[in-house]
Formats: C-alpha cells, sequence, structure tokens
C-alpha cells in the first residue's frame, strides 16, 4: 500500500503570503513526490462557494451563523476527497482551513453603546460553538501559521476591499489564531502548530517552509486524526 500523503495547512492573516507559499510549496512537493494536490478555502467555485464569495464581496448579506455554516459546508464538500487522497499517498497542501472559520467567526464582534456612552464590544459567536461544524474534518498533521504584522501587510499593498479586510477586524483575528494555537498545542497533539515570521523575504519562508515539511518530528502516521476530536 501507498505511503500516506502529509497533509499541510497554511493559515496567516491578510496578505501574510499564503497563497504564494501554498503555490510553492505545492510545486516542491509535486517535483519531489509526484503526488501532491493544492487546496483553497474558500473554495469559490462551487455553488456553496459562489455564496461565500458573494457574503465577502458584500454582495449579500447573512447571518453570521448562517455565514459560519457555509464556510463549514464548503470544507465538507472536499472531506471524502482529501481523505482518499492522502490515503493514496498525494500529499495535500491547503490554503486556509478550519482554523480560520473559527478565528474569523469568533472575532466578530457586535457594537453597542452604555450607559455612560461608552462603546461596547461584545462576541457575536462563541469559540466553542464556532468549532462544532467543523467536528470531523480530516485533520491536517500540521499547521503553518504566516505571522505578520499590520505594518508589513499595508508595505504589500495594503487590506483589499472584502468585508474582514480591515486592520481592527484583522487584529482581532490574530488573536484568536492564538487562542486556538494554544487549543491545538494543549489538546490536539496529532496536529503540529508553527509559526513563521512572514515579514522575511519570499525565499526564506519558502525554505523554512520545506524544512518543517521535510522533517516532521514523529514522521507521518498511517492514520488520519478527525478534527477537534
Ligand atoms: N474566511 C472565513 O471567514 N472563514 C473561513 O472558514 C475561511 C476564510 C476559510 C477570504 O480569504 C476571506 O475568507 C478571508 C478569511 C475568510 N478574509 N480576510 N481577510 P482568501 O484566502 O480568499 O483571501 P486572503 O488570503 O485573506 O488574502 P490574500 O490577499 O490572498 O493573502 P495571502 O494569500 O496571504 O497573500 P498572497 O496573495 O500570497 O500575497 C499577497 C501579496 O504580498 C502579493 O503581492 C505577494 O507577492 C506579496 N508577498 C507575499 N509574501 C511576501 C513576502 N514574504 N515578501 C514580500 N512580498 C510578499
Ligand atoms: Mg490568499
Amino acid at each position: 500500500m501507498a505511503k500516506r500523503g502529509v497533509f499541510v495547512v497554511i493559515e496567516g492573516l491578510d496578505r501574510s503570503g499564503k497563497s504564494t507559499q501554498s503555490q510553492r510549496l505545492f510545486e516542491h512537493l509535486q517535483e519531489k513526490t509526484g503526488k501532491a494536490r493544492l487546496l483553497k478555502f474558500p473554495d469559490r467555485t462551487t455553488a456553496i462557494g459562489k455564496m461565500i464569495d458573494g457574503y465577502l464581496r458584500s454582495e449579500s448579506d447573512l447571518d453570521d451563523r448562517a455565514i459560519h455554516l457555509l464556510f463549514a459546508a464548503n470544507r465538507w464538500e472536499c472531506a471524502a476527497s482529501i481523505e482518499r487522497d492522502l490515503l493514496a499517498g498525494t500529499s495535500i497542501v491547503c490554503d486556509r482551513y478550519a482554523f480560520s472559520g473559527i478565528a474569523f467567526s469568533a472575532a466578530k464582534v457586535a457594537v453597542s453603546k452604555s450607559s455612560e456612552g461608552n462603546e461596547v464590544r461584545e462576541s457575536i459567536l462563541t469559540y466553542e460553538w464556532c468549532k462544532s461544524p467543523d467536528t470531523g474534518l480530516p485533520a491536517p498533521d500540521m499547521v503553518i501559521f504566516l505571522d505578520v504584522t499590520p505594518e508589513v501587510a499595508r508595505s504589500r499593498g495594503g487590506y483589499g476591499e472584502e468585508r474582514y479586510e480591515k486592520e481592527e477586524t484583522q487584529l482581532r483575528v490574530k488573536e484568536q489564531f492564538r487562542k486556538i494555537e494554544q487549543d491545538v498545542v494543549k489538546n490536539f497533539t496529532g496536529i503540529e502548530w508553527w509559526n513563521l515570521d512572514a515579514s522575511k523575504s519570499l525565499d526564506e519562508i519558502s525554505e523554512s517552509i520545506r524544512n518543517l515539511v521535510a522533517l516532521p518530528s514523529d514522521g507521518v502516521p498511517a492514520n488520519i486524526n478527525k478534527m477537534w476530536m
């Protein structure tokens, strides 16, 4: 039987270089093993992905729970094929996954005024609620988080036009990513979490990623873990 492929997720904030580094890692694995697949979430090509695309571009409005469930459903559309490919020896590089799903939704706040006239921000969705729709998805072997400051993001042309691409949102999302990291490190030993300084050059980051993927600390286990289980 073919050795199982490795499942690597690249996460990070806007403009941290996820898509560029995911493409580079995919090409590297393809060249080395001949069996690699590149995935990106949201996958805007499916019927669910088209609804997500309209929401992100502010062409439609959706309830915060409804859009969270659509992002998760967009991953479930691929779950069986991820598992099948990994077991057939294909390595998978994934540009954002369930970690982004939690971070962006749990970072949402409702803003109101206190009786003294101060702005009050309250979370709309709890961390635990945000985790649950992805429970049972194939879990990656490793998450590589590309860490970038707002200053560096700005130097790369700044944030875009989409719904979450604002500095205040990105800072709250970063806080949620830190919480997810702690949760993963403490409770999910099957998933390795690595933070990389994404302000370095493209080539330096690519090299660090290739080194991490070539040396998974315990090798790749035969089984595939499930998210949050
Ligand atoms: N979202 C969600 O809410 N729930 C979910 O479940 C999921 C996602 C999966 C769309 O994401 C939004 O969906 C996103 C989260 C939310 N909202 N936000 N923010 P997306 O993946 O479609 O978009 P994005 O990834 O955030 O934006 P991006 O611009 O594609 O960022 P990137 O992929 O990290 O960067 P890049 O395209 O590789 O690079 C950006 C530019 O910087 C480019 O010109 C590069 O050449 C340059 N670059 C990159 N790295 C470097 C270095 N090291 N040095 C110099 N220049 C660099
Ligand atoms: Mg991208």
